[in-house]
C-alpha cells in the first residue's frame, strides 16, 4: 500500500530518532523483516522504491548488544532478491544471502533466521542493483556500553530516476570517459556539475549522473528534521550510496569520532569526514544549551553537491540549507584514515600468508580483481585460523571501496608504514594507493571480497575467499 507524505513524514522522524530503549522490550526480540515497494517523493516526483522493515513497521532493525536476530525474512517485493548482512561478523556463511543460489525469492517467506547480532552501527542490503533503489536500511545494535545516551540514524542515498540497468547501459555506453583517453567535455553532466577530474587529470570520481542525494529519503529542499535536546548525542551515518562518497559535516557542531564501520576507535575530534560506500560513521556531538538547529551534512566528493538532516531543538528556526556547496569538496583520501586507532586491534601475531590484491580497469568498463572479472577466476584460498594479510594495489584512476564479508579486518598500513588502524570491513583505496589489511580467517566458507561500488561490482571486480 503507498504511504501518503504524512505517513512517510511519521515513519521517517520514528526511524531516525533511537532516544533510550526500554531493555525489556528487546529481550525477547521476534524480527522478522519485510521487503516491499513503497512510495517516495523526491525533488517533487513521486518515485518507487523498495523498502526493509521490521515488525514495528519501522525501516531496518534496532537492538541492544546481546540481542540476537531472529524472525522470517518476507520478501513481497516481487523481485529476487539477495540480501546481504553488512558487518554481522557472527552470521554464518549459509545465512548469508549472498551466497550463490543464496537469494530470497519473491513472494515467498524463508526459513527462521537466529542469529547473534554484532554490536554496532550496520546495515542491510540488496546485493544486487536494486541496491540502487534504496533496497537497504540500518542495522543497528546500540553497544552496552553506548551509554544512554540520544542518538539519530542517518542513511545516505544517491538517487536516480532512471532504472538501475539504465545506469549500467549509460556506463558501459560511455565506456571512454574514464579511460587513458579522457574527455572532459563527457564529464559536463548535465547541470550536475560533476567535476570529474583532479588538476593531474588523473584521478576520477562520480562516473554516475544522479538526480538527487538523500539523508533518511530526503534531499535538503525538504529534509528529515530530528527534534533533539540539549546535550551530548550520538549519530550513526551509513553511506548506502550505490557510487559516491561523501564528506560529513558536524558543521557548527563538535563532533568526536568514535567508531567507524561498527568498530570503536580512540575518539578524534574532526570538523569533515571521509565516507565511502558501505563505511560507516558514529559521531558524538553536542547539542549546545542554548538550542538551535544543526546541519549535518554530506557533501559528494569532487563535488559541489550535498544532502543531510538537520537537528533542531524544539522551536528552533530551520534556515534553508542549499543542496550545493559554496566550493567543491575534494576526493577523499587516507588522511582520516591514518588517524584512527582500533581500540579492539587483532592480537598481535606474524602473518600467515599474504595475498596481493591488484585491482583493474579495463576498456569497456570492465572492472577485475588481479585481473579477471567475477567468475573468471577461481576464489581466493586462506586457511581456516589463519591470519592473512590482503595488500590492495590501485593502479586505476577510481577510488575502490573494498569490503570483506563476515569480517572485519585491521587496516594496518596505508602505504605509510604499519600503524595500528582501525577494525573495519571496508576500507577505500585510493587511485595510485596501496592498503593492506589484515584479517583472521576464523570462520569456514566462501566469503565474498569486492569493490562496494555497485556498477565496478557489477562490471566485474568482485571474488571471494574460500576459508577452508
Ligand atoms: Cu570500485
Amino acid at each position: 500500500m503507498p504511504q501518503t507524505r504524512r505517513q512517510f513524514l511519521i515513519g521517517t522522524a520514528a526511524l531516525t530518532l533511537l532516544p533510550a530503549l526500554p531493555r525489556l522490550a528487546l529481550a525477547a526480540p521476534t524480527a522478522s523483516l519485510t521487503i516491499a515497494s513503497r512510495q517516495i517523493e523526491v525533488l517533487g516526483k513521486a518515485a518507487t522504491v523498495f523498502g526493509i522493515t521490521g515488525p514495528d513497521r519501522k525501516s531496518g532493525l534496532r537492538a541492544r548488544e546481546g540481542d540476537r536476530f531472529t524472525g522470517l525474512v518476507d520478501n513481497q517485493s516481487g523481485e529476487d532478491l539477495i540480501l546481504h548482512w553488512h558487518g554481522q561478523v557472527l552470521a554464518r556463511n549459509t545465512d548469508d544471502r549472498t551466497r550463490p543460489n543464496g537469494g530470497v525469492q519473491p513472494n515467498a517467506s524463508q526459513e527462521a533466521y537466529d542469529l547473534p547480532l554484532t554490536a554496532g552501527t550496520h546495515w542491510m542490503h540488496s546485493h544486487t542493483l536494486s541496491e540502487q533503489q534504496l533496497l537497504a536500511a540500518p542495522m543497528v545494535t546500540v553497544e552496552a556500553d553506548a551509554g544512554d545516551v540520544p542518538e539519530a540514524v542517518i542513511m545516505l542515498h544517491d538517487f536516480a530516476f532512471r532504472s538501475p540497468a539504465e545506469i549500467a547501459d549509460g556506463l558501459l555506453s560511455a565506456q571512454g570517459h574514464h579511460m587513458a583517453g579522457m574527455d572532459m567535455g563527457k564529464m559536463d553532466m548535465g547541470g550536475m556539475k560533476m567535476s570529474g577530474m583532479s588538476m593531474a587529470g588523473m584521478t576520477h570520481a562520480n562516473d554516475v549522473e544522479y538526480d538527487a542525494y538523500l539523508a533518511n529519503d530526503r534531499t535538503l529542499a525538504d529534509p528529515d528534521v530530528i527534534t533533539v535536546q540539549p546535550g551530548l548525542m550520538r549519530l550513526r551515518i551509513i553511506n548506502g550510496a550505490t557510487a559516491t562518497a561523501f564528506w560529513i559535516s558536524a558543521g557548527a557542531l563538535a563532533a568526536q569520532v568514535v567508531a567507524v564501520d561498527g568498530n570503536k576507535v580512540a575518539p578524534i575530534p574532526r570538523a569533515s569526514i571521509p565516507l565511502a560506500q558501505g563505511q560507516r560513521l558514529d559521531l558524538l556531538v553536542q547539542i549546545p544549551p542554548e538550542g538551535g538547529a544543526f546541519a549535518i551534512l554530506a557533501q559528494v566528493e569532487n563535488a559541489l553537491m550535498q544532502t543531510g538532516v538537520i537537528l533542531a531543538t524544539s522551536g528552533a528556526q530551520i534556515a534553508k540549507v542549499s543542496s550545493e556547496a559554496a566550493t567543491p569538496a575534494p576526493f577523499v583520501d587516507l588522511t582520516f584514515e591514518a588517524s584512527l586507532t582500533a581500540l579492539n586491534p587483532l592480537p598481535v601475531k606474524p602473518a600467515d600468508a599474504l595475498l596481493h590484491i591488484a585491482l583493474g580497469m579495463e576498456p569497456g568498463y570492465r572492472w577485475t580483481i588481479n585481473g579477471a572479472a567475477h567468475d573468471e577466476a577461481a576464489p581466493l584460498q586462506a586457511a581456516l585460523g589463519s591470519r592473512v594479510e590482503m595488500m590492495f594495489m590501485n593502479p586505476t584512476m577510481m577510488m575502490h571501496p573494498m569490503h570483506l564479508h563476515g569480517h572485519h579486518f585491521q587496516v594496518v598500513d596505508l602505504g605509510l608504514g604499519r600503524f595500528n588502524g582501525p577494525r573495519r570491513d571496508v576500507v577505500m583505496v585510493p587511485p595510485g594507493g596501496t592498503v593492506t589489511v589484515a584479517v583472521d580467517f576464523d570462520k569456514a566458507g566462501e566469503w565474498f571480497l569486492h569493490c562496494h561500488h555497485l556498477y565496478h561490482m557489477a562490471s566485474g571486480m568482485m571474488t571471494s575467499v574460500t576459508v577452508a
